[in-house]
């Protein structure tokens, strides 16, 4: 589609996106933490709200900075984690897994560690950045353990039963490489799908960021769902602006009307 569709008319785009989507044979949905945040889990890089508007990434996220400073690094994350392990998947997440049932593919491809795209139904996620419901030692030897595994542990952080080593939540920080596995299959479904559906990601975080444009070169019709213009918003071919929560079920809802037509 070379058109831009855009704000002016936006029930328009919305009916144009429904369409694309009602005709699509493989849908995949790009995710990253706006699609949370109606969730009331914090997104990274807006102004004010953001994580990294109030903390300083290199202190956090990075393997450097759980080395030099465990115990700091670690309470952020068991913070973070606690607001995580509260929320509930919102009307976009829910959204999302409708589209699963309603279209022959559909695989969600997302940056978030929260899986709630899981706990909103949807059977098809792939964890470009980890998740917060897995843990590994220092170095890797030892992985997947949960929460309950070490919940009697009083040491923070807890220690790996097998190694004796710190643990770490398996989640990818700065600096490292994504898990193998899910970055082939995330660029594999990205240059195989004929609709890519981005809600919520600023598209500043590569690789991840990369699999849009691996979509639309490979002839695929991208659509962005986001409050905000931002980096992928200029590449993409419609442009659905507001909160996931309220365009998604929208969406869905005249994708249902285009598929009954
Ligand atoms: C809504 C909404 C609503 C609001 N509805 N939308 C220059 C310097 C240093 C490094 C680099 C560099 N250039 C490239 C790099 C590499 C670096 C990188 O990309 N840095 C850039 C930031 C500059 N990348 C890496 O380091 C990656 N690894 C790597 O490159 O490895 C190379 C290697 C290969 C082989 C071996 C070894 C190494 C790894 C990146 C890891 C990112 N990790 C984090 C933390 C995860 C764990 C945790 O949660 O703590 O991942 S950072 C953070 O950013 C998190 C996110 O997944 C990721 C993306 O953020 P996202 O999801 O896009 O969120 P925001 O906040 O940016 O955007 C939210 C959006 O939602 C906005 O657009 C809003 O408008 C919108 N929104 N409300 C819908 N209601």
């Amino acid at each position: 589609m070379s058109e831009r569709l855009d704000d002016p008319r936006p029930d328009d785009v919305l009916q144009t996106a429904a369409r694309v989507l009602a005709r699509s044979a493989k849908l995949a949905v790009f995710t990253g933490a706006g699609v949370s945040k109606e969730s009331g889990i914090p997104t990274f890089r807006e102004p004010e709200t953001g994580l990294w508007a109030q903390y300083d990434p290199m202190q956090l996220a990075t393997p450097e900075a759980y080395r030099k400073d465990p115990a700091f690094v670690w309470s952020w994350y068991e913070h973070r984690f606690g607001v995580a392990a509260d929320a509930e998947p919102n009307p976009g997440h829910l959204a999302i897994a409708e589209l699963e049932r309603l279209l022959p593919r559909v695989v969600v491809i997302t940056q978030n560690i929260d899986g709630l795209h899981q706990r909103a139904g949807s059977s098809q996620v792939i964890e470009l950045h980890g998740s917060m419901h897995s843990f590994r030692c220092i170095d890797g030897r030892h992985r997947g353990y949960s929460w309950d595994d070490f919940a009697e542990q009083k040491e923070k952080p807890p220690r790996c039963p097998e190694c004796g080593d710190y643990l770490r939540p398996e989640v990818v920080w700065f600096g490292e490489g994504l898990p193998p596995d899910a970055f082939n299959a995330a660029q594999r479904l990205s240059a195989g799908c004929d609709v890519m559906l981005i809600v919520g990601t600023s598209g500043v975080v590569y690789p991840a960021a990369a699999m849009p444009m691996v979509a639309k070169e490979a002839g695929a019709t991208v659509i962005d769902v986001n409050p905000e213009r931002d980096a992928l918003s200029q590449t993409c071919d419609l442009f659905l602006r507001g909160p996931g929560g309220e365009v998604l079920p929208e969406l869905v809802l005249a994708v249902r009307s285009h598929l009954e037509a």
